[in-house]
């Protein structure tokens, strides 16, 4: 049964809950705090270098690479946790639109080694042209760009993490 296999699953290497207080998000290790929602089988946390405000990611709490890697189940999951946490952003961040983007392989520009979802609320003229947005998801985390003084320290991002945690409570 499904739901047999998914149990089973929970308690296997690579789920991506490590502990209480961190979350596996493929070679990283991501503290709690910027986590702002879980379920069955999805979490969601808030993008230590966002593209614009209020993007964030929704990953399968199984660490997998590819998106053809995710049971069914999972698919079901991540999707709907998707659709929540859109809702959301788009509404505290002002938003009027939405794009929502998977980068699945390193030649789509994936650099984290687990799936995940882009959330990006949109705004008239946010860039000059609209689809400007997918150059900007290809290269703003490249090495060159990727740096530590371009991150968001871990306070804001807990910050913004909390203030969307209340809308899911
Ligand atoms: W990919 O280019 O793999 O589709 O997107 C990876 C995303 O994960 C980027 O938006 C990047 O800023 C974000 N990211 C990478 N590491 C972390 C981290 N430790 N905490 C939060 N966001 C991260």
């Amino acid at each position: 049964m499904a739901g047999d296999w998914f149990c089973c699953k929970r308690r296997m290497k690579g789920f991506g809950s490590m502990s209480a207080s961190t979350f596996r998000f493929g070679q990283h290790v991501v503290k709690a705090s910027v986590v702002f929602l879980q379920t069955e089988s999805s979490f969601a946390l808030v993008n230590r270098k966002p593209v614009v405000p209020g993007h964030v990611l929704v990953c399968p709490r199984r660490s997998v690479e590819r998106f053809r890697d995710l049971h069914p189940e999972e698919v079901a999951d991540l999707f709907k946790a998707t659709q929540r946490v859109a809702n959301v952003v788009e509404q505290h961040f002002q938003g009027s639109s939405l794009t929502i983007a998977i980068q699945d392989g390193p030649e789509a520009g994936q650099t984290v080694k687990h799936v995940h979802v882009h959330v990006l609320p949109r705004r008239p003229g946010d860039f000059e042209k609209n689809d400007s947005i997918y150059d900007e998801l290809q290269k703003h985390d490249k090495e060159e760009e990727d740096i530590p003084a371009k991150w968001r320290s871990d306070e804001e991002m807990a910050a913004e993490a909390t203030d969307l945690k209340k809308y899911f409570n």
